[in-house]
């Protein structure tokens, strides 16, 4: 992804903004040890992420495999200051083909398909914004219809919706890459066929990084992270795949700087 940004420009004219006006650092990976378990690897993220956050900073996370927003939603929610729209957790937007709500995957607890269900035990269910969902077993479909938030509506009506529920609040956000028509997005591991395009999808998150920008004291959220994942490189060979998560995170960054005259 990071190769794959080459190709961008640093300037968005959707946000007449550059990129290089901000202040953005990259990290580099978080290298797993080998022989740690599972646990081990979501602590390293845990605490990767929270020292990021007592640094003042907002971290963005790039990556593959879903489960790593376990790990930066508990360390972003640990830091928070308790301004969520239901108990004091933060809320959660989630953009994804999949509901991603399963009590277990393969008989384990702690995979893609579990992730925000894990995050709906800890927050809470009404914590929980989903866009784009269009695939899922017939019990976790059920179990989020009762549970979580899935504003009705265009992505873009969706996500303002949200938006004024959440005014004031602290939200973390994870983008699952799939959520995208997979004709326009296609190396990512569980491609589902509908979806939005990559302009609509855009404009969502535009108006989420603009609510970030004004401000939980200005109508507006306090985002607290940010996740970019299931971008799979191995199965884009094209690399078209990268380069939209590329400017994906790109208008994300930027959007969360414009405030609007
Ligand atoms: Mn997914």
């Amino acid at each position: 992804m990071r190769e794959a940004s080459w190709s961008l420009e640093t300037f968005s004219p959707a946000l007449w903004a550059d990129l290089s006006d901000q202040k953005v650092y990259d990290l580099g990976d978080l290298v797993f040890e080998e022989g740690k378990s599972l646990e081990d690897d979501l602590d390293l993220i845990e605490r990767a992420v929270a020292e990021t956050i007592r640094k003042g900073l907002l971290p963005v996370l790039i990556g593959g495999e879903h489960l790593i927003t376990l790990p930066a939603y508990r360390a972003a929610s640990r830091l928070a200051r308790g301004r969520g729209p239901v108990g004091g957790f933060p809320a959660l937007l989630h953009y994804d083909a999949h509901a991603d709500l399963r009590d277990e995957h393969d008989g384990r607890t702690l995979t893609h398909a579990t992730v925000v269900r894990r995050i709906a035990d800890l927050a809470g269910g009404r914590s929980v914004y989903q866009f784009g969902v269009r695939s899922g077993d017939r019990e976790e479909m059920a179990w989020g219809r009762e549970n979580v938030n899935r504003p009705k509506g265009t992505l873009t009506g969706a996500t303002r919706r949200a938006l004024r529920a959440l005014a004031g609040c602290e939200v973390y956000l994870t983008v699952d890459l799939d959520v995208l028509d997979p004709a326009q997005a296609p190396g990512t591991g569980c491609p589902e066929p509908g979806g939005p395009a990559v302009e609509e999808l855009l404009a969502a998150l535009r108006a989420v990084g603009r609510a970030a920008a004004a401000g939980a004291e200005r109508g507006g959220i306090d985002l607290v992270g940010v996740d970019l994942v299931e971008v799979s490189p191995g199965l884009d060979p094209s690399g078209r795949t990268q380069v939209v998560a590329a400017k994906i995170v790109r208008e994300l960054l930027i959007a969360r700087w414009v405030r609007e005259a």
